[in-house]
């Protein structure tokens, strides 16, 4: 084994790594590879190539433009069925894997642990499969009586042309209940990122804006882009009803469809995961005037800054008393710990590689404890979410981007509803320094010669860790036996493994003993590698006359 690094003057320069990595590669694609790592420098403005096709042999962690859309942003949504219109395998990985969970109320529905799909078969694809479909959402109905419906196109039925749009408006008129469909196929975009979209749209088309309830709270929220993973929706929830803010809707954790469509009655949009969700924060302001954030419950540091950043925005003495109360409460409890686990994981090197935010928000938690990041990137994230929110202007919207549609988004003629209070609240908040619809990124905030990788692969994930020898590497399923099998620990950060939740002060206090657990063990040094000693296996093959 080569001998650990010295990280006692800062992060080594992984020059000869990624040098390493591209002399594998074709010519061709290793000018593209290339493109997607940068060594990092928080001083300088980098350019990361994100959001692009992967080249075509390349074993990607990414996701399709169908598991973006109903699996991410529908999929934790209770009272909505969601059918999947496809084939049957379509519908096996999307059931209950990603641990999104919901807290129905007594006798209310929840459609979240059933798979619904239309389970098409040869005769449909060769005959169309729309009289398959109006057949499934009549069963639906008479079985489950749900408030809405949902439709999601597999890559078959956009390969075939069902018309889902046409079937959801047909079944609309004739059950009377909301039914909308989704153009996600999975070939769609480069990833699920193109899902987030196109879920977007019709949530905010077909959900948003629908019902103009009174107003049931003195400080109404919308918290977009937290999907309740491992209950850590329900962290938030607890925090914000101890300090009297009313959370109006959830996109989409612990949610109900019923409660999006008076989302526009909030004062202000939430942002948590800005990859998934950052459309509908912003129509909802070009339409009714609502101001977004960005916030971070992820780490006690970050959690604690966005709720005082909740209460500024609101500017209410008591409000305030609150959630400075709430704070020191709890930053005193998480501190104990941390402080305890502290000296047992200092110094630690983690990477982390997940989908579009959790490479940036769980930075803070490892910060927390003096763990370095070494390494980290996304699946399918955008430039801007690497680099900050300053670069949309300069990013080449290529054929890929156009193929998802852009809703033009205009002033509600509905003067009730336009909100020139806080139109005019954010002006002069804005003048006094407080930052809107902004995100820096993750590369400002990582450490200077840290590797930054976009869409990391499987070949790329094997020389990493030979390179850094990390203690925790954070990523998926997909990664996670491959990487336990080099002796390191592997925390899943989409799912949580078992465990979570990880937001706000309980959720730190718990990822810190999750990192204690994993790290301060000498377990994983013994685990050899099956492939130390025999490190090829050759087959033959001979065909016998
Ligand atoms: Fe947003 Fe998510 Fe994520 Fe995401 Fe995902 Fe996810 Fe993720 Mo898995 S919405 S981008 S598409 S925070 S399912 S709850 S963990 S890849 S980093």
């Amino acid at each position: 084994m080569v001998k650990k690094k010295d990280y006692t003057n800062g992060l080594p320069d992984p020059t000869p790594l990624i040098e390493d990595i591209l002399a594998k590669y074709p010519r061709k694609v290793a000018k593209k590879r290339d493109k997607a790592m940068v060594i990092n420098d928080p001083e300088k403005d980098q350019e990361i190539q994100a959001n692009v096709r992967t080249i075509p042999g390349i074993i990607t962690q990414r996701g399709c433009t169908y598991a973006g859309c109903k699996g991410v942003v529908l999929g934790p949504t209770r009272d909505i069925v969601n059918i999947v219109h496809g084939p049957i395998g379509c519908s096996f990985y999307a059931w209950l894997t990603r641990r999104n969970q919901t807290a129905p109320a007594e006798g209310e529905g929840n459609f979240i642990p059933y798979a619904f799909s239309t389970d098409m078969q040869d005769e449909n694809i060769v005959f169309g499969g729309e009289v398959k479909l109006k057949e499934a959402i009549r069963e639906a109905f008479e079985l489950f009586h749900p408030r809405a419906i949902g439709v999601f196109s597999t890559c078959p039925v956009g390969l075939i042309g069902d018309d889902v749009h046409a079937v959801s408006r047909e079944m609309k008129a004739e059950l009377g209940i909301n039914i909308f469909g989704f153009s996600c196929e999975g070939y769609r975009g480069v990833s699920q990122s193109a899902g987030h979209h196109i879920a977007n749209n019709q949530v905010f088309s077909h959900l948003v804006g629908k019902n103009d309830k009174e107003r049931i709270g003195k400080f109404q929220v919308n918290l977009l882009g937290e999907y309740n993973i491992g209950g850590d929706a329900f962290e938030i929830e607890r925090l914000f009803e101890e300090a009297g803010i009313t959370l109006i809707s959830t996109f989409s954790g612990n949610s109900t469809t019923e409660s999006m469509e008076y989302a526009h009655t909030a004062d202000l949009n939430m942002v948590m995961c800005h990859r998934s969700i950052n459309y509908i924060a912003e129509m909802m302001e070009e339409k009714y005037g609502i101001p977004w954030i960005k916030v971070n419950f992820v780490g006690a540091t970050s959690a604690a800054k966005s709720l005082k950043k909740i209460a500024e925005y609101f500017d209410d003495a008591e409000l305030t008393a609150k959630v400075d109360a709430i704070v020191e409460r709890e930053m005193a409890k998480v501190e104990a710990v941390r402080l305890a686990v502290k000296p047992k994981v200092e110094g630690k090197l983690a990477m982390m590689f997940v989908g579009g935010s959790r490479a940036h928000h769980y930075q803070d938690l490892f910060e927390e404890l003096g763990i370095r990041v070494v390494s980290a990137g996304y699946e399918f994230a955008h430039r801007d979410d690497y680099e900050g929110r300053k670069v949309i202007p300069n990013i080449k919207i290529d054929a890929d981007t156009r193929n998802i549609e852009e809703l033009t988004v205009t002033k509600t003629e509905n003067p009730a509803l336009w909100r020139e209070d806080l139109v005019a609240k954010k002006a002069d908040l804005e003048a006094k320094g407080y930052a809107f619809a902004d995100y820096e990124g993750m590369m400002p905030q990582m450490k200077k010669n840290s590797l930054v990788i976009d869409d990391v692969n499987h070949w790329e994930t094997e020389k990493l860790i030979e390179f850094y020898q990390p203690d925790v590497f954070c990523a998926g399923i997909k990664e996670k036996y491959v990487v336990q099998k080099f002796g390191v620990p592997l925390k899943q950060l989409h799912n949580y493994d078992a465990g979570g939740p990880y937001t706000c002060f309980d959720g730190a206090v718990n990822f810190y003993k999750e990192m204690q657990r994993m790290l301060d063990t000498k377990i994983w040094k013994l685990v050899d590698t099956p492939w130390k000693n025999e490190p090829e296996i050759v087959g033959s093959m001979t065909i016998e006359a």
